[in-house]
Parts: C-alpha cells; structure tokens; sequence
C-alpha cells in the first residue's frame, strides 16, 4: 500500500549534544488508532536538554525532540472516535488508554499500554512516522513537539477548551502540570503543612503554586540562582534560600529553621546529592520527600538507611500523578479562570527557527520556559 506524507518543519537533533538542526521532514499521514496533530507552539523542558545532553539511557539519536506541546488535529486515522480535526489538543507522555492494567488499578497515571514502544523512539507498530531523505528518525518520549506535525496514538492527546491559548496552555503538558500535581496528587499536601522545593525552574515554582492550593503554611524554596526569588515570592514562597550562603549542610539548616523538618520536600533539580538533602530535611517519624528531578545513566541516590527506619519516605513522580485525558481538561479550565496563571513561566517566545537560543538560556540560568512557535 502507497504511504502518504506531509512535509514538515522540524528541529532534528542528529547527536547528542549537537545543536538542532531545522529540517524539512516527511511526516506520514496517521495509520489506524493514531491522530496527526498540527503543533502551534511547545515549551522547552529541562528533560529535553538531558536527552540531548546523552546522559538519558533511553536516548536515541536521530530524533525529534519536544514534549511540551499544544496543537490542533489535522487528520484522525480509522477507528479513532475521541478527537476530531479542529480540537485542540495537549500531547502527553503519559498517555491514558483506561484498560490497562496500571488504568485500571486506580494507584497510578502510568499508562503502560505503549511504554515499551515508546521508550524505543517509535508508534506502537514498532515503526517512524518521521523520514528525511527517506531513513527514519525517531519519536521522542511519544510526543516529538519539535515538529509542526507530529503524530501520536489517539490515547496519548488531551481535548482541551479552544478558548485556551495554545501557546501558553502546551505548558500543562510537562511542566506545570508535574509541579503542581507533584504535591496535589502524589504529596498529597494538606492545609497547614510545611514544604521545601529544592530547584526553581518551571517544575519547582510549579510546586510553589500547588502548594499554595493546598493551603501550606510555609514554602521554602531553594536555589543556587537567586534571579529565581522573585517570581518565587510572587508566587507564594515564605523563604528563599541559597545553599551556598548557608555555612552548613542545607537539610540541617532546614531543620533548624523548621523545629525539626518540614512535612514534604520536592526535588526539581535532577541532582542525587540534592536529593539526599531533600529527604534529610524532612521530619523525623513523618516527613515525605518527592523526588521529580531526572538523573543521568550511572547516577544513584543514597542516605543512612536510618533516615527511613526514623520514618522518613522517599517517593518519586512522573507528570505529577496527573491522568491526563481525564484530568488536564480541569487544569485548562483552572487558567481559563484566572486560577493558573501561566504568563510569568515563560519567559521568553521565540520561533522554532531559534530553538538552539531556548536550549541557551536555559543553562545560563536566564529562562524559566522558552515557548517556540511555528
Ligand atoms: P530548570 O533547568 O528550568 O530548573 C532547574 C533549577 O534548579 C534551576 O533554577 C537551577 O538554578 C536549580 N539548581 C541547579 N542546581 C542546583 C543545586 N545544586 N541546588 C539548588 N538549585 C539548583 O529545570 P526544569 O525544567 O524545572 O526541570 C527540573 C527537573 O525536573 C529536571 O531534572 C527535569 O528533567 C525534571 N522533570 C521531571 C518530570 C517528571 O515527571 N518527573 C517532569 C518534568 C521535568
Ligand atoms: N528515560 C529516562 C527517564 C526520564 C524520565 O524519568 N521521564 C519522566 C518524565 S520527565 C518529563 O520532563 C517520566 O515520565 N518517567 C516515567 C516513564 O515512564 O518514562 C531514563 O532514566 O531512562
Ligand atoms: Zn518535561
Ligand atoms: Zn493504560
């Protein structure tokens, strides 16, 4: 059977540690189950600059990056009933297909229905919707927002409102989302409790604003970049804290200041040492620390197992325990009120063309999100 293409702009990156390269690329039209989505814009995540950087164990290379994304559908393959062309859609890499096992056991998001696929860089037929020059290039963490098309399995798309801007709302698809969610649904923080947030990137002041919803009494943020204390205090921190000021170890500084620890800590950095602090910080009997950073190939967490015998728990979380076909529609709805507000995390716009400058700004520690645009 004759496969028909669309062409596409994309930012390929052919290596690790390699700038992008904008591309014109053969997108294939969608097989069954699969939905071809027209991308308006996409932030740029830290996660996306681990990949590129090599340190991921599940990096492949030549591929299509972008995970962060908000579109519009441009064709549906047979069979595919929950999108129409016209919606408007948020990518996810978690998808939700609702049948299997991790759906249905009601104690995760972590859909597993195309995790083997799709940690192998293809669809679920085992195959590239991607081409250039006719060789195949691979999908990123099921989404490849990089593209202005892209093409994902139908499970793997939130319908969200059309009065959102696309171009702000492609945040809930990672960042946002993950921080917020982090201490809603995987904390579960409640009225009164204490929180430190290690890493004030889109993730950490994320967590701010969840914290914030869930009514915590203090929020203690810490980074090594103090440009990032402003909007942290806008947001609701109660004390920003520079590591590198403090003349001793962080988690004993913090249980200073907290008679004892605080209730949750939350790790946005991806760095084991911090994650250690981050638990040591937590009081003794009862505190949790969630653990939201990603660490490269090799990297391992440790602490005196008497951390936890004392009854500390360390935990992690993917896209913040957030289901995202049933729950991302909500949190669209949030912004649309007035009650996420997204304008302050993106720091800066640029057209895809500049991807390279988005990568640029985020090591200098300039940006909080860079959102391109096609
Ligand atoms: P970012 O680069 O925008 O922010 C990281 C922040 O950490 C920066 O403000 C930086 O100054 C600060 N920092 C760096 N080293 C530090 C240190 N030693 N002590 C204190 N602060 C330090 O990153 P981001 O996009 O917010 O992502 C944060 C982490 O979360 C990354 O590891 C990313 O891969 C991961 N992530 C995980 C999930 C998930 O579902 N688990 C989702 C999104 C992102
Ligand atoms: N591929 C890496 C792990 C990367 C990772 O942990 N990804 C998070 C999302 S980060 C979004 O910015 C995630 O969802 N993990 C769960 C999953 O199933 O991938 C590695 O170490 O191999
Ligand atoms: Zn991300
Ligand atoms: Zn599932």
């Amino acid at each position: 059977m004759e496969q028909k293409f669309i062409k596409s702009k994309a930012a390929v990156a052919w290596g690790p540690k390699q700038p992008l390269v904008m591309e014109e690329i053969d997108v294939m039209l969608p097989k069954a189950g699969e939905v071809l989505v027209k991308i308006v814009a996409s932030g740029v995540c830290h996660t996306d600059a681990f990949t590129l950087s090599g340190e991921d164990p599940e990096g492949l290379f030549p591929v299509v990056l972008g995970h962060e994304g908000g579109g519009i559908v441009e064709q549906v393959g047979e069979g595919v009933t929950s999108v129409s062309v016209g919606d408007h859609v948020i990518p996810l890499y978690t998808p939700e297909c609702g049948e299997c096992k991790f759906c249905l056991s009601g104690k995760t998001n972590l859909c597993q229905k195309i995790r083997e696929t799709q940690g192998k860089g293809v669809m679920p037929d085992g195959t590239s919707r991607f081409y250039k020059d006719g060789k195949p290039l691979y999908h990123y963490m099921g989404c490849s927002t990089f593209s202005e098309y892209t093409v994902l399995p139908e499970i793997s798309l939130a319908k969200v409102n059309k009065k959102a801007a696309l171009d702000e709302v492609c945040l809930f698809g990672c960042g946002v989302t993950t921080g917020i969610g982090a201490v809603m649904n995987t904390a579960k923080v409640q009225e009164g409790d204490t929180v430190a947030i290690f890493g004030m990137g889109g993730i950490g002041l994320s967590a701010i604003i969840g914290a914030v919803m869930a009514k915590a009494s203090r929020i203690l943020v810490i980074d090594i970049n103090e440009s990032k204390f402003e909007l942290a205090r806008k947001l609701g921190a109660t004390d920003c804290i520079n590591p590198k000021k403090v003349d001793k170890p962080i988690q004993e500084y913090i249980v200073e200041l907290t008679d004892g620890g605080v209730d949750f800590s939350f790790e946005c950095i991806g760095n084991v040492d911090v994650m250690r602090s981050a638990l040591e910080c937590c009081h003794k009997g009862w505190g949790e620390s969630v653990i939201i950073g990603v660490a490269g190939a090799g990297q391992e967490i440790s602490t005196r197992p008497f951390q936890l015998v004392t009854g500390r728990v360390w935990r992690g979380t993917a896209f913040g325990g957030v289901k995202g076909r049933s729950e991302l529609p909500d949190y669209v709805e949030k912004y649309l009120k007035g009650e996420i507000v997204l304008d302050d995390f993106i720091t800066h716009n640029l057209p895809i063309e500049n991807i390279n400058q988005a990568f640029d700004l985020m090591h200098e520690g300039k940006s909080i999100r860079s959102v391109v645009h096609f």
